[in-house]
């Protein structure tokens, strides 16, 4: 039995190549690999993954299902019109009393600053040689030839009237600037009802005249008076074309 199992072995490590020396130690090559095993029996199951992402939003159902519940407020609407104006309040209490205007800094400031200008805007005009002061009174021209009620409405929207000579000095003001635009003025004179009764335009008579020799010679016709350059007047009628000359 124990010869068997020897010579058994002897023949296995033959075969299978393995060369053994003296003492029991064996240098062997490798086997043939065997067949490969069956497969196991599955494993047991892995831990829960991590949570997917959420899936696309599914069809509509069917209709019919109960109403949804009501959603949530709408954006806030555009501001409406303005309301009517309100009705005037009561005047607040009044306030307590200020300084003098000859003692208050800032009125005296303000008050300087005006004169100022002021000063400087006629410095400017009288140079221009489009004004002329004549005691309380300032004559200007714009350079404009228009008729009698152009003139009058252009020397009222400047705040103004159209010139009238009150004295033998504001008519040579006035003359003098006729000679310098070399035209004739309309004056602010208006012929009444009666023939030759000229006024100023507030009605008043006149007071001071310097008619050329022979005028006004137009008999009622000629409801206007325009100024020669010389400063002589003439009755004429209105819708020339004659230099604007107001007074202020
Ligand atoms: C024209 C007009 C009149 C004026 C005479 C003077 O006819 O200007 O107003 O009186 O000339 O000759
Ligand atoms: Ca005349």
């Amino acid at each position: 039995m124990l010869l068997c199992s020897l010579t058994l072995t002897l023949i296995l490590m033959v075969v299978s190549g393995i060369m053994c020396n003296g003492t029991e130690i064996c240098i062997g090559s490798a086997g043939v690999p065997g067949i490969p095993g069956s497969h196991g029996l599955p494993g047991r199951d892995g831990r829960d993954g991590i949570k997917g992402d959420p899936g696309p939003p599914g069809p509509m159902g069917p209709p019919g299902g109960m109403p949804g519940l009501p959603g949530r407020d709408g954006l806030t609407g555009a501001p409406g019109a303005p309301g009517e104006r309100g009705d005037k309040g009561e005047p607040g209490e009044r306030g307590p009393p200020g300084l003098p205007s000859y003692l208050d800094e800032k009125f005296q400031i303000m008050f300087q600053d005006f004169q100022h200008q002021i000063l400087q805007s006629k410095g400017v005009l009288i140079l221009q040689g489009s004004m002329l002061e004549v005691g309380e009174k300032i004559f200007a021209t714009n350079g404009q030839s228009v008729n009698f009620d152009a003139i009058r409405e252009l020397c009222a929207r400047a705040g103004g009237g159209i010139a009238a000579p009150r004295s033998a000095e504001e008519n040579e003001a006035i003359a003098s600037i006729a000679r310098k635009f070399n035209m004739y003025v309309y004056l602010g004179f208006k012929e009444g009802d009666t023939p030759g009764d000229f006024r100023y335009l507030d009605e008043a008579p006149v007071n001071y005249t310097n008619w050329y020799p022979g005028e006004p010679r137009g008999r009622g016709k000629e409801k206007c008076v325009e100024m020669y350059t010389d400063g002589t007047w003439n009755d004429k009628n209105c819708l020339q074309y004659r230099l604007a000359v107001c007074e202020f």
